[in-house]
């Protein structure tokens, strides 16, 4: 099996906290995301993740393949999609909602991209996806049909965390949804990282660069903003996040 990326996102989380941007192909064309990737990396953006919880467009490959081309940070497949599979990328971070009771999202999915992932031959990263309440419902929510941790119940959380990395999982992903109310408190970040040993992402209604380094000094390895950046394009805003989560 291939190690690859994960062997460097392990090594990348030991060194700094780091900078993810995610660039959802549904939201813009092509042309538009490749410039948004290529502004990310160069204003300090340390990864790219390409998905989102729907496919509207049938842009998915051909945006991820621009994306691949034009950067050299690593670029990973958020996969809110089973056939979200390509070998244009360095990783796809194939995501369990354990945080759910639905087996289709525990499972289900994961069985019907497996032949895809070992056609295309892309490294696949087993990662625990824990769904944090976020103030209102997210599409994940919806899409997922799964009941999110309560926000303010860490024990909950962590107990989660500790089981997903007790069943071999080699990444977390604690998200509130994209655009949520609430992003994820540093207090349950904390508390995850104190108990568990896995590289932590953290996502979800980030909005701000100080919200961003409240996140890296509770302990998240990676922390990503999707929306903010979509809709201002703002390299300024990109640089900002950056400076901020690199000053851990
Ligand atoms: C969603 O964690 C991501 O899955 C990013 O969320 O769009 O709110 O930044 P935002």
């Amino acid at each position: 099996m291939k190690h690859k990326t994960y062997d460097k996102l392990v090594k990348m989380a030991a060194e700094q906290a780091n900078y993810v941007c995610l660039i959802d192909p549904d939201s813009t064309d092509v042309r538009e995301s490749v410039d948004l990737a290529v502004k990310c990396e160069k204003y300090g953006a340390d990864i790219i993740l390409v998905g989102g919880s729907i496919m509207l467009h049938n842009r998915f490959r051909d945006t991820l393949r621009a994306i691949k081309n034009a950067v050299s940070i690593p670029v990973l497949i958020f996969p809110g999609v089973f056939e979200f599979v390509s070998p244009d990328a360095d990783a796809l971070l194939l995501l369990s909602v354990v945080s759910s009771r639905n087996a289709q999202m525990l499972i289900g999915d994961q069985v019907r991209s497996a032949p895809l992932i070992k056609s295309t031959g892309v490294e696949a990263i087993g990662t625990a996806y824990m769904l944090i309440e976020s103030g209102s419902l997210s599409s994940v929510q919806y899409m997922s049909y799964s009941i999110p941790i309560p926000r303010e119940k860490h024990d909950i959380a962590v107990a989660h965390a500790l089981a997903a990395q007790y069943l071999g999982f080699r990444l977390l992903y604690m998200d509130a949804g994209s655009g949520a109310d609430y992003s994820i408190s540093p207090e349950m970040i904390k508390r995850v990282k104190q108990n568990t040993e896995l590289p932590l992402f953290i996502g979800g209604g980030i909005r701000t660069p100080e919200d961003a380094y409240s996140k890296a000094e509770a302990g998240a390895d990676f922390i990503v903003t999707g929306t903010s950046i979509e809709n201002t394009k703002d390299h300024g805003l990109i640089k900002a996040f950056a400076d901020a989560i690199h000053k851990r």
